[in-house]
Protein backbone atom coordinates (compact mmCIF):
# COMPACT_ATOMS: atom_id res chain seq x y z
CA UNK A 1 0.00 0.00 0.00
CA UNK A 2 2.54 2.09 0.68
CA UNK A 3 4.10 2.31 -2.25
CA UNK A 4 1.20 4.43 -3.91
CA UNK A 5 2.41 7.56 -2.02
CA UNK A 6 6.47 6.97 -3.43
CA UNK A 7 6.93 9.97 -5.78
CA UNK A 8 10.85 8.28 -6.96
CA UNK A 9 11.20 8.86 -10.51
CA UNK A 10 8.73 12.08 -10.71
CA UNK A 11 9.91 15.50 -11.39
CA UNK A 12 8.03 18.09 -9.34
CA UNK A 13 7.90 21.71 -10.10
CA UNK A 14 6.51 24.13 -6.64
CA UNK A 15 6.39 27.73 -7.02
CA UNK A 16 7.13 30.09 -4.93
CA UNK A 17 9.02 27.80 -3.03
CA UNK A 18 12.27 29.43 -1.51
CA UNK A 19 10.90 29.92 1.57
CA UNK A 20 7.97 29.19 3.85
CA UNK A 21 4.65 26.99 2.96
CA UNK A 22 6.37 26.39 -0.26
CA UNK A 23 9.93 25.07 0.96
CA UNK A 24 7.77 22.80 3.06
CA UNK A 25 6.07 20.90 0.25
CA UNK A 26 8.93 21.02 -1.79
CA UNK A 27 11.38 19.32 1.16
CA UNK A 28 8.80 16.84 1.68
CA UNK A 29 8.02 15.56 -2.36
CA UNK A 30 11.75 15.61 -2.27
CA UNK A 31 11.65 13.39 0.77
CA UNK A 32 8.93 10.84 -1.08
CA UNK A 33 11.43 10.57 -3.94
CA UNK A 34 9.97 13.39 -6.41
CA UNK A 35 13.12 15.08 -8.38
CA UNK A 36 11.90 18.84 -7.07
CA UNK A 37 12.36 22.11 -9.28
CA UNK A 38 11.58 25.09 -7.34
CA UNK A 39 10.71 29.03 -8.55
CA UNK A 40 11.35 31.77 -6.76
CA UNK A 41 11.53 35.68 -7.94
CA UNK A 42 14.45 36.65 -5.89
CA UNK A 43 18.17 35.57 -6.81
CA UNK A 44 19.16 36.15 -2.83
CA UNK A 45 16.31 34.11 -1.53
CA UNK A 46 16.90 31.54 -4.44
CA UNK A 47 20.93 30.88 -3.27
CA UNK A 48 19.72 30.84 0.29
CA UNK A 49 17.27 28.33 -0.19
CA UNK A 50 19.26 25.87 -2.32
CA UNK A 51 21.48 25.71 0.78
CA UNK A 52 18.70 24.78 3.04
CA UNK A 53 17.36 22.18 0.61
CA UNK A 54 21.38 20.96 0.72
CA UNK A 55 21.73 20.54 4.37
CA UNK A 56 18.25 18.36 4.05
CA UNK A 57 20.61 15.86 1.60
CA UNK A 58 18.15 17.53 -1.22
CA UNK A 59 19.94 18.39 -4.04
CA UNK A 60 16.98 20.67 -5.74
CA UNK A 61 16.75 22.66 -9.27
CA UNK A 62 15.92 26.38 -8.73
CA UNK A 63 14.46 28.84 -11.57
CA UNK A 64 14.11 32.26 -11.11
CA UNK A 65 10.93 33.48 -13.02
CA UNK A 66 7.76 35.09 -12.83
CA UNK A 67 4.69 33.13 -12.62
CA UNK A 68 2.81 35.91 -14.14
CA UNK A 69 4.53 36.85 -16.90
CA UNK A 70 3.58 33.82 -19.94
CA UNK A 71 6.05 33.99 -22.09
CA UNK A 72 8.88 33.36 -19.19
CA UNK A 73 6.37 30.32 -18.04
CA UNK A 74 6.78 28.75 -21.24
CA UNK A 75 10.69 29.10 -21.71
CA UNK A 76 11.34 28.18 -18.11
CA UNK A 77 8.96 24.88 -18.43
CA UNK A 78 10.13 24.20 -21.78
CA UNK A 79 13.68 24.59 -20.19
CA UNK A 80 12.27 21.84 -17.58
CA UNK A 81 11.19 19.50 -19.49
CA UNK A 82 14.17 19.45 -21.55
CA UNK A 83 16.91 19.38 -18.57
CA UNK A 84 15.33 17.96 -15.82
CA UNK A 85 12.41 15.83 -17.13
CA UNK A 86 8.61 15.74 -17.50
CA UNK A 87 6.93 17.73 -14.99
CA UNK A 88 4.24 15.45 -13.58
CA UNK A 89 3.65 17.48 -10.28
CA UNK A 90 2.86 21.02 -10.09
CA UNK A 91 1.89 22.84 -6.91
CA UNK A 92 0.95 26.33 -7.57
CA UNK A 93 1.82 27.98 -4.06
CA UNK A 94 3.77 31.23 -5.42
CA UNK A 95 0.92 33.93 -3.83
CA UNK A 96 1.08 37.12 -1.90
CA UNK A 97 -1.37 39.18 0.03
CA UNK A 98 -2.17 43.16 0.98
CA UNK A 99 -4.06 43.83 4.42
CA UNK A 100 -5.10 46.98 3.55
CA UNK A 101 -9.47 47.70 3.69
CA UNK A 102 -11.50 47.87 0.84
CA UNK A 103 -12.10 51.54 1.07
CA UNK A 104 -8.78 52.42 0.99
CA UNK A 105 -6.94 49.81 -1.25
CA UNK A 106 -5.97 50.82 -4.50
CA UNK A 107 -7.39 49.25 -7.80
CA UNK A 108 -4.17 48.45 -8.60
CA UNK A 109 -3.13 46.42 -5.36
CA UNK A 110 -5.97 44.62 -6.04
CA UNK A 111 -5.22 43.91 -9.60
CA UNK A 112 -1.51 42.69 -8.87
CA UNK A 113 -3.13 39.99 -5.61
CA UNK A 114 -5.39 38.72 -8.13
CA UNK A 115 -2.77 38.55 -11.09
CA UNK A 116 -0.10 36.40 -8.52
CA UNK A 117 -2.61 34.59 -6.73
CA UNK A 118 -5.10 33.40 -9.46
CA UNK A 119 -3.77 34.53 -13.03
CA UNK A 120 -0.86 33.31 -12.05
CA UNK A 121 -1.62 29.46 -11.22
CA UNK A 122 -4.07 29.93 -14.53
CA UNK A 123 -0.88 30.36 -16.46
CA UNK A 124 1.42 28.19 -14.58
CA UNK A 125 -1.65 25.10 -14.97
CA UNK A 126 -2.06 25.87 -19.00
CA UNK A 127 1.36 25.67 -19.67
CA UNK A 128 2.32 22.45 -17.70
CA UNK A 129 -0.77 20.91 -18.54
CA UNK A 130 -0.12 21.16 -22.52
CA UNK A 131 2.44 18.66 -21.56
CA UNK A 132 1.01 16.71 -18.82
CA UNK A 133 -2.02 16.52 -21.75
CA UNK A 134 0.05 14.72 -24.09
CA UNK A 135 1.45 12.12 -21.61
CA UNK A 136 -2.10 11.44 -20.28
CA UNK A 137 -0.77 12.07 -16.49
CA UNK A 138 -0.27 14.74 -13.95
CA UNK A 139 -0.89 16.30 -10.61
CA UNK A 140 -2.09 19.81 -10.15
CA UNK A 141 -2.11 21.46 -6.63
CA UNK A 142 -3.66 24.98 -6.51
CA UNK A 143 -2.90 25.86 -2.41
CA UNK A 144 -5.73 28.00 -1.62
CA UNK A 145 -6.79 29.21 1.96
CA UNK A 146 -9.26 29.73 4.92
CA UNK A 147 -10.35 32.78 2.70
CA UNK A 148 -11.27 30.46 -0.01
CA UNK A 149 -14.22 29.84 2.30
CA UNK A 150 -14.11 32.66 4.75
CA UNK A 151 -14.00 36.63 4.43
CA UNK A 152 -11.77 39.09 6.78
CA UNK A 153 -11.34 42.30 7.50
CA UNK A 154 -8.46 43.62 5.22
CA UNK A 155 -8.00 40.83 2.78
CA UNK A 156 -10.94 41.24 -0.04
CA UNK A 157 -8.34 40.74 -2.75
CA UNK A 158 -6.42 38.00 -1.55
CA UNK A 159 -10.38 36.43 -0.52
CA UNK A 160 -11.34 37.11 -3.68
CA UNK A 161 -7.94 35.47 -5.50
CA UNK A 162 -8.20 32.42 -3.29
CA UNK A 163 -11.78 32.13 -3.70
CA UNK A 164 -11.13 32.09 -7.50
CA UNK A 165 -8.29 30.09 -7.24
CA UNK A 166 -10.85 27.62 -5.30
CA UNK A 167 -13.01 27.47 -8.74
CA UNK A 168 -10.54 27.27 -10.86
CA UNK A 169 -9.23 24.02 -9.40
CA UNK A 170 -12.77 22.68 -9.82
CA UNK A 171 -13.13 23.54 -13.66
CA UNK A 172 -9.64 22.40 -14.45
CA UNK A 173 -10.36 19.08 -13.18
CA UNK A 174 -13.32 19.47 -14.49
CA UNK A 175 -11.48 19.70 -18.25
CA UNK A 176 -8.65 17.62 -17.84
CA UNK A 177 -9.99 14.51 -15.54
CA UNK A 178 -10.46 12.78 -19.14
CA UNK A 179 -6.51 13.49 -20.01
CA UNK A 180 -5.98 11.22 -16.55
CA UNK A 181 -4.61 14.69 -14.81
CA UNK A 182 -6.28 15.22 -11.54
CA UNK A 183 -6.10 18.88 -10.21
CA UNK A 184 -7.21 19.73 -6.45
CA UNK A 185 -6.27 22.14 -3.83
CA UNK A 186 -4.77 22.08 -0.10
CA UNK A 187 -6.35 25.25 2.26
CA UNK A 188 -3.73 25.86 4.66
CA UNK A 189 -5.62 27.46 8.04
CA UNK A 190 -3.20 29.54 9.96
CA UNK A 191 0.22 28.75 9.84
CA UNK A 192 3.43 30.08 11.35
CA UNK A 193 5.15 31.31 8.25
CA UNK A 194 6.74 34.71 7.38
CA UNK A 195 3.32 35.80 5.79
CA UNK A 196 1.60 35.54 9.04
CA UNK A 197 4.62 37.06 11.37
CA UNK A 198 3.25 40.14 11.64
CA UNK A 199 -0.47 38.92 13.14
CA UNK A 200 1.93 36.64 14.81
CA UNK A 201 3.53 38.66 17.24
CA UNK A 202 3.13 37.28 21.22
CA UNK A 203 0.33 39.72 22.17
CA UNK A 204 -0.88 40.49 19.04
CA UNK A 205 -5.37 40.37 19.11
CA UNK A 206 -4.85 38.04 15.92
CA UNK A 207 -3.07 35.74 17.26
CA UNK A 208 -4.99 34.87 20.57
CA UNK A 209 -8.23 35.27 17.89
CA UNK A 210 -6.62 32.23 15.82
CA UNK A 211 -5.00 30.18 18.80
CA UNK A 212 -8.68 30.09 20.18
CA UNK A 213 -10.50 29.80 16.66
CA UNK A 214 -8.49 26.82 16.18
CA UNK A 215 -9.91 23.83 17.75
CA UNK A 216 -5.66 22.36 17.83
CA UNK A 217 -5.24 25.44 20.10
CA UNK A 218 -2.34 26.28 17.88
CA UNK A 219 -0.62 27.92 14.47
CA UNK A 220 -0.04 24.95 11.43
CA UNK A 221 4.07 24.30 11.35
CA UNK A 222 4.80 24.06 7.47
CA UNK A 223 5.31 20.74 8.06
CA UNK A 224 1.96 19.60 8.63
CA UNK A 225 1.69 19.76 4.55
CA UNK A 226 3.80 17.80 4.14
CA UNK A 227 1.66 14.39 3.92
CA UNK A 228 -1.28 16.19 2.37
CA UNK A 229 1.15 17.37 -0.66
CA UNK A 230 2.98 13.69 -1.00
CA UNK A 231 -0.94 12.51 -1.21
CA UNK A 232 -2.28 14.44 -3.66
CA UNK A 233 0.96 13.76 -5.92
CA UNK A 234 0.73 10.46 -5.75
CA UNK A 235 -1.50 7.53 -7.18
CA UNK A 236 -2.74 7.14 -4.12
CA UNK A 237 -5.16 10.52 -4.80
CA UNK A 238 -5.85 9.71 -8.84
CA UNK A 239 -9.83 9.03 -8.57
CA UNK A 240 -9.59 12.56 -6.79
CA UNK A 241 -10.89 15.36 -8.90
CA UNK A 242 -11.54 18.95 -7.55
CA UNK A 243 -11.20 18.67 -4.36
CA UNK A 244 -9.81 20.74 -1.34
CA UNK A 245 -8.39 19.42 1.60
CA UNK A 246 -8.17 21.80 4.25
CA UNK A 247 -4.91 21.74 6.91
CA UNK A 248 -6.30 23.64 9.23
CA UNK A 249 -6.37 22.73 12.79
CA UNK A 250 -10.39 22.16 12.84
CA UNK A 251 -10.66 25.89 11.80
CA UNK A 252 -13.58 25.11 9.00
CA UNK A 253 -15.28 22.19 11.06
CA UNK A 254 -16.58 25.03 13.97
CA UNK A 255 -18.21 28.37 14.74
CA UNK A 256 -15.83 28.62 17.44
CA UNK A 257 -16.00 29.18 21.31
CA UNK A 258 -16.54 32.18 23.77
CA UNK A 259 -12.72 33.24 24.19
CA UNK A 260 -12.73 32.46 28.15
CA UNK A 261 -14.06 29.03 27.18
CA UNK A 262 -10.96 26.54 27.22
C1 LIG B 1 -4.43 36.56 6.99
C2 LIG B 1 -3.49 35.38 6.81
C3 LIG B 1 -4.19 34.29 6.01
C4 LIG B 1 -3.33 33.06 6.00
C5 LIG B 1 -3.88 31.94 5.18
C6 LIG B 1 -5.10 31.38 5.84
O1 LIG B 1 -3.99 37.70 6.88
O2 LIG B 1 -5.61 36.28 7.25
O3 LIG B 1 -2.29 35.77 6.18
O4 LIG B 1 -4.44 34.77 4.74
O5 LIG B 1 -2.07 33.36 5.50
O6 LIG B 1 -4.15 32.33 3.87
O7 LIG B 1 -5.51 30.24 5.09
Amino acid sequence: MLHQFDLSGKVALVTGATHGLGMAMAKALGKAGATVVINGNTPKKMENALLAYAKEGLKVHGRLFDVTDEPQVIEHIAAIEKEVGPIQILVNNAGMIERVPALEMEVAAFRRVLDVDLTGPFIMSKQVAKYMVARREGKIINICSMMSELGRNTVSAYAAAKGGLKMLTRNLATEWAKYNIQVNGIGPGYFATDQTAPIRVEGHPFNEFIINRTPAGRWGDPDDLGGTTVFLSSKASDFINGQIIYVDGGILATIGKPANEK
